[in-house]
């Protein structure tokens, strides 16, 4: 088999810094936590890790607010934290991606302190900005994610200017070469510290329409999906003209070039738009954009196995060079644990969906506290943190509660912090600590382990293709194969016992990733108790 780069493929583990570990007690976590917890990460079996921005930053949208692309905030560190990070990560084999934000700034950063001032300076053009229609109003009709107009007055310039997401977060002028020269430096500076590659937030919002059209409105049926707010008018529209311009698609040559100096480097781009999966098939092609596109649409309340096969042959069927990337959680969603069950987390369903995530074609990325199965822990209006959250509870309780801090332990503060975290830990998360994980041999930690350990062992799982077989609900089966290998996976994706017929017998025994729940096989069936999983070699 040819040989494959490191990301194909690859477990990549999402870090949090804010709520991982914390080492000065300030009750948030921190670059020296990371340091200090990197042989547990390793003991998951993960290839790489994934860490949330952690640049210097007003802390607006806790780091996607960036006022200096070049540093480390001090609550996180400094770079020499960040150098030892990179040094002992790859004393480890494990690979760092970063995140870069690109599309926005803060409005502490020092280009838009600039930019604002006046309306002929050096920076004038790097933002969007835009005059006021006759009676004074906003440009246009585009809205910001977290509520109300994308665009906000300056009074020193008397314009408007844009921002998709918080009024601290201005939008970059992407269209003015400076400004795309200047972010690559910026990607560069990082490259040459020697960084395994980017997650690139929010991509697709990097050139806006400079037309400044109004974005249409949207039909009533359509106004769902995540975060979904029935008082937040983002759903209303469809927003072709604030994000997803064709010029992104150059600009994605432009990243591509540069990542190509630094050989074994990966760009992976979080892409959420109408239709992302054709998005992310256009932002992937032809080998000179991004190398992955990371997927929202495991992201979603739904997960029947019809929605999940259909899913993913959708995308098998639109990407041709490019590698999908699959997530079930992020800093950004409910935690899985709690989003796909119907009475509470169950430990059974979550390392059943453990062992599919990383049985689909693709990488993976999961979030820290996915492998101790953490559902979503419910945080007050009083301890609430995320602006998000803050302007639409209680009907969107915002993204605190996939952020709370790690239980390392079910001692004080789960041994995050000896002083009060920054968001308080759930006491259903302090039962599921690592410590105690780690000495029950049925516990979701270790079978995480288990089956990343095991995965390793097949190539076809790896890096082979993906063919589904059309099974009823709620059984998810596909076979994953290379030119020598051939892998049965099927998953039961409800609590009861269920069972389907293969049309051919199975001339192999079963495979055993996991200890327990585990399917089993005779004369041509496959039967799967409630939650578990069946794998077989052809
Ligand atoms: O998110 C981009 C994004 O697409 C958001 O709409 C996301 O879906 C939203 O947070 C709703 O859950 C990225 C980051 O992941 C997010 O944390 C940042 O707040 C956002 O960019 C702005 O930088
Ligand atoms: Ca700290």
């Amino acid at each position: 088999m040819a040989k494959h780069n490191w990301w194909q493929g690859a477990v990549i583990y999402q870090i949090y810094p804010r709520s991982f570990q914390d080492t000065n007690n300030d009750g948030i976590g921190d670059i020296p936590g990371i340091i200090n917890r990197l042989d547990y990460i390793k003991s998951l079996g993960v290839d790489a890790i994934w860490v949330s921005p952690f640049f210097k930053s007003p802390m607006k949208d806790f780091g996607y607010d960036i006022s200096d692309y070049r540093d480390i905030d001090p609550i996180f560190g400094n770079i020499a934290d960040f150098d030892r990070l990179i040094e002992q990560a790859h004393q480890r084999n494990i690979k760092i991606i970063i995140d870069q934000v690109l599309s926005h700034t803060s409005d502490q950063h020092a280009w838009f302190n600039e930019s604002r001032q006046s309306l002929i300076n050096n920076k004038s053009d790097w933002y969007v900005w835009a005059d006021a229609k006759q009676d004074g109003t906003a440009p246009n009709n585009w809205l910001s994610i977290f509520g109300g107009p994308a665009w906000h007055w300056e009074p020193r310039r008397k314009q408007y200017y844009l921002h998709n997401f918080l009024t601290e977060q201005p939008d970059l002028n992407f269209h003015n070469p400076e400004v795309r020269a200047h972010v690559l430096d910026n990607i560069e500076f990082w490259l040459k510290k020697g960084v395994d590659g980017f997650r690139l937030d929010a991509i697709n919002f990097c050139f806006h329409d400079e037309k400044l059209r109004d974005n249409p409105a949207k039909p009533e049926k359509k106004r769902e999906g995540r975060g979904f707010s029935e008082d937040n008018p983002y759903a209303f529209q469809y927003h072709y003209y604030n994000n997803t311009q064709p010029e992104n698609l150059d600009f994605m040559k432009e990243i591509r070039t540069l990542l190509n100096q630094y050989p074994g480097t990966v760009s992976l781009g979080e892409i959420s738009s109408e239709d992302s999966l054709a998005t992310m098939a256009q932002y992937t092609a032809d080998e000179d954009k991004l190398h992955m596109g990371y997927s929202f649409e495991l992201l979603t309340d739904d997960y029947s196995a019809r929605y999940i096969r259909e899913t993913v042959q959708c995308l098998e069927s639109q990407m041709l060079e490019g590698w999908p990337c699959w997530a079930f959680s992020n800093h950004d969603v409910t935690r899985v644990a709690s989003r796909w069950s119907k009475n509470g987390v169950n430990s059974e369903q979550v390392k059943m969906l453990t062992a599919l995530l990383a049985s689909l074609r693709g990488s993976v990325c999961m979030y820290q506290g996915e492998e101790l199965g953490l559902g979503e822990a419910e945080v007050n209006f009083e301890d609430l943190q995320d602006p998000y959250g803050i302007t639409f509870w209680p009907n969107f309780k915002g993204r605190d509660g996939c952020r709370t801090p790690m239980p390392w332990t079910n001692q004080l503060n789960g041994s995050f912090s000896s002083n009060k975290p920054w968001l308080p830990l759930a006491d259903d998360h302090l039962e599921k600590c690592i410590s105690t994980q780690e000495l029950s041999s049925d516990s979701i930690l270790n079978a995480y382990r288990e089956f990343l350990t095991w995965r390793k062992i097949y190539p076809a799982l790896v890096t082979g293709n993906i063919e589904f077989i059309d099974t009823p609900e709620p059984i998810l089966a596909f076979w994953r194969h290379t030119n020598a290998q051939k892998i049965l996976c099927c998953f039961n994706l409800s609590d009861a016992v269920a069972e389907f017929k293969m049309p051919n017998a199975l001339n192999s025994t079963p495979l055993s990733p996991l200890t327990h729940n585990k399917g089993q096989y005779q004369a041509n069936k496959i039967t799967l108790p409630g939650f578990s999983c069946f794998y077989a070699m052809s």
